[in-house]
């Protein structure tokens, strides 16, 4: 969809806007389900790349102490947790610039995968670059969706990565579409860029073929020792008509309220849901920053009559 679409549709009296997020909603989702999704940071921080919004970046001064890659035990443990307490998504991340075929950290994750997609649920990875035999093997391994963000603008995106580029993520994802596993994309906001800029996001994700079956929408935790550190907090009206353009652009992919969550009202998720997110990242933490406990989450999807995903019946069959 071109950007004046956009625009158009972004310019709408506010609750115009909503009421048309929410009927984009009800016509292709039902029963006010929230799909709950676990991250786990696998192998945490000393990445190599800029990212300007990172604490995993090795080049700032952050409080995220570089880990080793876990173990698959370790792993199995807190994807069956994740499962046990209503998640039917787990999302491993690993702060790397991408992965090669041969290289023994990435035959590693290929073992944990192929375990941690025996419980059923969806399995996500997001392990940065990656061409189209890397996407193949995890693809067999059991991914069911790769997360890569755009993050932001073609435009933008120079200001806020210097170490690849805006065409090496659309790379990444044209291998992941290659493989057949769904595409995870999305982007953040707050981070000094233009009401402009996020539509252009938009207007890239919307040329996707096929489209992509999740996006997340983050708004930025500021992480100390970033070069963001000091970016104010992103306004609720327009992350609200972001998720309202983004279900109507949109309508079959999953609007993730992905981080930044701890900085918005109750209220201000209500009217996030209302306009057409339906999936939330589940668990006090995301991978390095904070997001809200457990049961603050269950009682907010309760006072709304939210109802957490119900699992597929291959989730239910893993659980015997
Ligand atoms: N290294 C891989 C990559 O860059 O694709 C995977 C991990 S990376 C941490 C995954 C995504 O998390 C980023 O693309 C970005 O959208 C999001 N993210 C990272 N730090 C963030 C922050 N401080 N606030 C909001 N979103 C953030
Ligand atoms: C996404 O879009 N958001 C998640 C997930 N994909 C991997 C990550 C959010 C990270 C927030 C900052 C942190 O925890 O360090
Ligand atoms: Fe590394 Fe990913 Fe963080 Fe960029 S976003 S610094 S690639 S972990």
């Amino acid at each position: 969809m071109k950007l004046a679409e956009l625009q158009a549709l972004y310019e709408q009296p506010f609750f115009d806007l909503i009421q048309q997020g929410r009927n984009a909603y009800l016509a292709h989702w039902s029963g006010g389900e929230v799909q709950l999704c676990t991250l786990l940071s696998i192998k945490t921080g000393g990445c190599s790349e800029d990212c300007g919004y990172c604490a995993q970046s090795s080049r700032y001064q952050t409080d995220v102490k570089a880990g080793k890659l876990m173990e698959t035990a370790q792993i199995l443990e807190v994807a069956q947790r994740a499962r046990e307490n209503g998640s039917t998504r787990f999302c491993m991340g690993a702060a790397w610039k991408g992965v090669r075929e041969g290289d023994a950290k990435f035959e590693q994750v290929l073992g944990t995968i192929r375990e941690v997609s025996k419980l059923g649920m969806e399995v996500c990875v997001t392990l940065g670059q990656l061409s189209t035999n890397e996407a193949r093997k995890l693809k067999d391994a059991g991914v069911t969706a790769y997360n890569h963000n755009i993050d932001t603008s073609p435009e933008f995106y120079p200001e806020v990565v210097r170490t690849h580029t805006f065409q090496d993520r659309l790379n990444t994802i044209a291998a992941v579409q290659e493989a057949g596993m769904d595409v995870c994309c999305g982007g953040i906001l707050g981070m000094g860029e233009s009401v402009t800029d996020r539509l252009r996001m938009l207007e890239v994700l919307t040329g996707f073929d096929p489209a992509p079956e999740s996006v997340p929408i983050n708004c930025l935790m500021a992480m100390p020792g970033t070069p963001m550190e000091s970016q104010p907090p992103v306004d609720i009206f327009e992350l609200v008509r972001l998720i309202a353009v983004t279900r109507i652009v949109l309508p079959k992919a999953k609007v993730r309220l992905s981080a930044g969550r701890t900085r918005l009202s109750k209220e201000g998720q209500a009217l996030c849901f209302f306009a057409g997110a339906n999936s939330i990242f589940y668990g006090d933490k995301l991978l390095t920053a904070e997001n809200p406990g457990v049961d603050e989450d269950r009682s907010l999807l309760e006072a709304l009559d939210l109802v957490p995903q119900q699992p597929r019946a291959a989730c239910l069959a893993g659980a015997s």
